[in-house]
């Protein structure tokens, strides 16, 4: 029995190329991923080899949201999220829960109702314990809260917000810790990657978290970035350190790369975002605390930006084809030359 275990373990490991972003990666102890979307992953014999070669983590793009977990008051569907984490089980990935409490992407009963705070505080506590615990050692780390700050560094206007004030994010992150206490915890945000209004917020809430003792383990950033105004990679750098000094990890969870803001011919715009992606990247391999970079998708066909026709959107990595774009090509070179 254990001869014919360690048999499998070794075909598997086998099957990863040598010059492949998460044979690379492994090799430096961090983390490399995507986002992924359910129909694809089931009807796609091409997505799925090239996620199974390239990337060691998986980020559900939707499946583990409140609308898709929790779609009626008292019905639950983990039907999509549990055939993610059976694919990353068998290619012997990580899983990355997104998201527990968020603004965006709550179903109608939620957001058409008139609930009171009680009411709520009940709801957020059921629906979070039920989750965690669903998934219970099968994460890496949660997303706990998402995107609870504005661009301009105040609380943002969410239902949970509105209704039960501030407190919904340290209760969100205590109730998790509960349930899977295995799990790190993470703050989760858009355009905080380096320094200014927005990250100082995100700094400032995170500390005062850990500094009263909320189980916080780390701080997301999504780093969706366009080639006109990326954040300077010094910066970036500064802002994972000052988190490291509060005991805190960094994920770059959500990357992507429009191209379409840039100036330029297309293959000048695909150079210029090629050396964004590693630029991003060398910043988080040089940091301690920076253990996972994980790209909102991988190929071109997949992605959640729009796409116009004469001048199609080209985010990610793989081009619609699943060929490698000159910023694959730049992760790998990275991966290399820190190796
Ligand atoms: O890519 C996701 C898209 O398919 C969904 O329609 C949308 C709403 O749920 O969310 C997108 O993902 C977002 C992520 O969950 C949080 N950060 C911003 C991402 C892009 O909008």
């Amino acid at each position: 029995m254990l001869t014919l275990t360690l048999l499998i373990v070794t075909t598997t490991e086998s099957r990863i190329p040598r010059i492949s972003l998460r044979f690379l990666a492994q090799q430096q102890g961090i983390w490399i991923g995507a986002a992924v979307s359910a129909q694809p992953l089931k009807n796609d014999a091409h997505y799925q080899e090239v996620l199974a070669r390239e990337f060691n983590i998986l980020t559900p793009e939707n499946a583990m949201k409140f609308k898709t977990v929790h779609p009626e008051r008292l019905r639950y569907d983990f039907t999509k999220a549990d055939a993610i984490i059976s694919f990353a089980k068998t290619h012997n990935m990580q899983v990355r829960g997104h998201t527990l409490v968020w603004y965006k992407s709550n179903p109608d009963w939620l957001n058409k109702s008139n609930f009171t705070r009680e009411q709520l505080l009940d709801i957020l506590q059921e629906h979070i314990y039920t989750v965690v615990s669903h998934f219970r050692g099968k994460l890496v780390s949660w997303d706990v809260v998402n995107e609870a700050i504005t661009p301009e560094g105040k609380m943002g206007g969410s239902l949970w917000q509105k209704v039960i004030g501030s407190e919904y994010i340290e209760l969100a992150f205590r109730w998790a810790h509960e349930k899977d206490p295995q799990a790190g915890l993470f703050y989760n945000d858009v355009s905080g990657e380096g320094l200014g209004q927005k990250s100082d917020a995100i700094y400032n809430l995170v500390k005062d978290l850990r500094q009263r003792g909320v189980p916080l383990d780390g701080v997301g950033f999504q780093m969706h970035l366009n080639l006109k105004s990326p954040p300077k990679p010094q910066d970036v750098a500064k802002n994972i350190e000052r988190l490291a000094e509060l005991g805190l990890e960094v994920h770059i969870t959500e990357m992507d790369v429009e191209i379409n803001t840039g100036i330029g011919t297309r293959k000048e715009r695909l150079a210029a975002q090629a050396s964004i992606y590693s630029q991003m990247l060398q910043v988080c391999q040089e940091a301690p605390n920076c253990k996972a970079f994980v790209l909102w998708g991988f190929t071109d066909r997949h992605t959640w930006l729009r796409q116009s026709p004469d001048d199609p959107e080209a985010p990610l990595i793989f081009d619609q084809f699943y060929r490698p774009k000159p910023a694959y090509k730049a992760l790998i070179k990275t991966l290399q030359q820190n190796n």
